[in-house]
């Protein structure tokens, strides 16, 4: 079969024609594999097989489109032509699925007639993970074969089913153990000897319209989405199922599927899916062995430290809790054990049982001498952190690992209190620890490698998502937070309000703006930074004076009721008598009015400027660093990549231009960064430096 051969087998079995699709690693369906797929059922019609039957090769049945092909001219055969080329076979076509069938691999059995699971296999629909729609025929077929309801929540959420789901919504026909090649024979044979006849989804009525299922649809999806806009087009595409024939339905959701595929939404998403796993391919830690790990230290049984602690019971990890005194440690473990209480209600997790089993607390530093990681996570100050570094030093094991949990200090000066610097790495989790995906591996100067391989590779066992970052104040992320926040406080300075803020940083699709997150997190915190950077700031740097005055009365954020926002329980209200404070601060400056893009454009600018320097000096690796690092740890919209490519997207000479008409008011804060301005001379983008992304 020409080209296709590699990807391909085409093999007889009696009366069975056996389809194999073979393209590792998740047999996307790229255009050799379209083009095969083609052929192939070409040569069933053509010979005197009675039935045929598809199976993917290795660990699944078929990934989906192939997503490198996006954003390309698509070529022919187009996929859902493929789908409707199987489905009009004229002799019967059996699909067996194993592991994930995933967008244009559902598809693909749903072009089949008939379509069998074995245990373990998943159906799903994840291009609005994509900033997409099932472009193949899904939203046409599905709804076909289970009704409206089913179709929406797979399509809109992107979450995928179970086989034995997939089976009750009628979805499929069949679940099968074992071998999927086998049990497909088996059920081909089946197929056979009851004279089976072909039987087309596209052929079936259309599905009956919902009126209610859409309305409910569209009113969850509206808020859920936060400016996503896929998940709204699926609910259009299967409306389209209940009120056009097949063909028209087709045709309108490979309109909307092409649309989508024009909007940067899509390009965002789909540079956040490479990005997920270019971010822990690091050349220097090819073929290094990360060192074993079972039992893990925690110093610290605070908010952070039982976070940290309960991550890692939940991933099936011994923890040690150290505290400083007994009724410290219980405080932790009931921490910890309300932490996994809830997990066990999001579903997370059976029953607290077997975690726990394996948590043990003390007050004895010795307690440590068996464990393979001690993570620090005690209270914020070097000569604190040194300490318990010394201690540590003195208890772990040869080729432990001692990592410190903090978020601005110099790890190199915490490393050099031990007599092994080459072990001591920084671990900075984001809290809630135990929920947030983001883990900055802070690498320090004699850091080992097969230690930052280690911490990849706890990550990995975490199910988080590890960036790796140099030491300076606050690594990539507080770093660059710091900056955008000071960009915020000057806006305020210049004539915005804290709200307005809010309100724009939110419309540009961020969960929460800074003010609001201020009040979160606790406005203590950002205090006390201040009053720890203060002997060292620079005297043209400005400080938010209205924000110490704000925590000097008591105002602390949610926790005390007030800050920027007035509470009655989680729900703020704007705290009118901060404006007094601001408005004395103000004084003498020159006043203007912020539109909300003003706002997101200089909050945009800030962020992005210091994460070119980020990048420049190598704190963060490349570009896609930071735009993983603000997508799991700052609520940055996935569906915007990442401020990276966002500052691509919309022109590096112009973002220059702007910071350099702003550095003419004050210069001090809008430096530009030396790589923005080598990038633009060169007539270059951040994406130019993720060597070897796809695009
Ligand atoms: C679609 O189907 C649209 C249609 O409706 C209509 C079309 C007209 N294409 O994740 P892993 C690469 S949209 C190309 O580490 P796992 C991945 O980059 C598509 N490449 O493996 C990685 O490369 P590398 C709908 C792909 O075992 C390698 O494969 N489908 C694709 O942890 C291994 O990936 C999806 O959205 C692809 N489709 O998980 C499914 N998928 O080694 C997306 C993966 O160079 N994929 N790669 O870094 C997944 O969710 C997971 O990969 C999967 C396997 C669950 C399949």
């Amino acid at each position: 079969m020409s080209q296709a051969t590699d990807k391909f087998r085409y093999h007889r079995d009696g009366a069975v024609a056996i389809i194999t699709i073979a393209n590792p690693p998740v047999n996307a369906l790229g255009l050799a594999v379209r083009q095969g797929l083609w052929q192939a059922i070409d040569r069933f019609e053509a010979d005197d097989a009675e039935i045929a039957l598809i199976v993917g090769d290795g660990a699944l049945f078929l990934g989906g489109a192939d997503i490198t092909e996006f954003g390309k001219p698509p070529v022919e055969p187009f996929l859902p032509d493929v789908c409707t080329h199987i489905e009009n076979a004229s002799k019967p076509v059996v699909a067996a699925v194993h592991g994930p069938a995933l967008g244009g691999g559902c598809e693909i059995a749903l072009g089949a007639h008939y379509r069998l699971a074995v245990t373990g296999a998943r159906f799903g629909f994840p291009e609005v993970n994509l900033g997409l729609i099932p472009g193949a025929g899904g939203t046409q077929r599905m709804p076909r074969l289970t009704g409206v309801r089913p179709a929406l929540e797979i399509m809109c959420s992107g979450a995928p089913l179970t086989a034995e789901k997939a089976l009750e919504i009628g979805l499929i026909d069949r679940i099968a153990e074992g071998d999927p090649r086998e049990a497909g024979l088996s059920y081909a044979l089946d197929l056979l000897k009851q004279n089976a006849p072909v039987r087309r989804t596209g052929a079936l009525p259309n599905p009956a319209h919902d009126a209610e299922a859409f309305a409910a649809a569209r009113a969850t999806w509206e808020k859920k989405a936060r400016g996503q806009v896929a998940p709204l087009k699926a609910i259009d595409a299967v409306e389209a199922a209940c009120t056009m024939s097949f063909d028209d339905g087709i045709r309108e959701e490979r309109r909307l599927f092409l649309d989508l595929m024009e909007t940067p939404q899509r390009a965002g998403m789909i540079h956040a899916f490479f990005n997920d796993r270019k971010v822990s391919k690091l050349p220097e830690l090819k073929d290094v062995t990360p060192r074993p790990m079972a039992h893990v230290g925690v110093i610290g049984g605070g908010t952070m430290g039982a976070g940290i602690a309960t991550a890692c019971l939940l991933s099936g990890l011994t923890v040690t809790l150290i505290e400083r005194d007994d009724a410290a440690a219980e405080k932790a473990r009931q921490t910890i054990t309300g932490n996994l209480d809830a997990a066990v209600k999001r579903g997370k997790l059976k029953d607290t049982a077997a975690p726990l089993s394996r948590l043990s607390t003390a007050t004895d530093y010795a307690a440590l001498s068996g464990a393979d990681l001690a993570i620090e996570a005690v209270f914020e100050d070097m000569a604190v952190k040194q300490e318990v570094f010394a201690k540590l030093d003195t208890v772990m094991k040869p080729g432990a690992i001692l990592a410190t949990n903090t978020s601005y200090l110099d790890i190199n000066a915490i490393a050099q209190t031990t007599s092994r610097p080459a072990d001591v790495i920084g671990l900075h989790f984001f809290s809630p620890a135990h929920v947030m995906k983001l883990l900055e591996v802070v690498v320090a100067d004699q850091t080992a490698r097969d230690v930052t391989a280690t911490a990849f590779a706890l990550a990995k066992t975490l199910q988080k998502t590890a960036v790796k970052a140099g030491v300076c104040d606050g690594f990539i992320g507080n770093r660059i937070l710091s900056v955008y926040r000071g960009a915020a406080d000057r806006m305020i300075l210049d004539g915005a309000t804290p709200w307005e803020i809010d309100d724009a940083i939110r419309a540009f699709g961020l969960p929460m703006g800074p003010f609001e997150m201020g009040d979160l997190a606790g406005l203590d915190i950002g205090y006390m930074t201040r009053k720890r950077k203060a002997a060292t700031r620079d005297p043209r740097d400005i400080v938010p004076t209205w924000a110490d005055e704000m925590v000097d009365l008591g105002w602390l954020g949610q926790k005390s009721g007030q800050g920027y926002y007035t509470y009655e329980g989680r729900k703020g209200t704007p705290n009118m008598a901060v404006m007094p404070l601001i408005e004395a601060a103000r004084a003498g400056r020159p006043q203007q009015s912020f539109t909300k893009q003003d706002i997101q454009r200089r909050y945009m600018a800030a962020m992005v400027n210091e994460a070119a320097k980020v990048v420049d000096e190598g704190i963060a690796a490349r570009p896609l660093d930071v735009d993983v690092t603000l997508l799991y740890g700052y609520g940055f919209p996935r569906w915007r990549g990442g401020p990276m490519l966002w500052a691509d997207m919309t022109g590096l000479p112009a973002l220059l231009d702007d910071i350099r008409i702003w550095a003419e008011t004050d210069p001090y804060f809008w430096q530009p960064a030396p790589l923005l301005e080598r990038l633009v001379a060169e007539g270059r983008n951040f994406a130019d430096l993720n060597e070897g992304t796809p695009k």
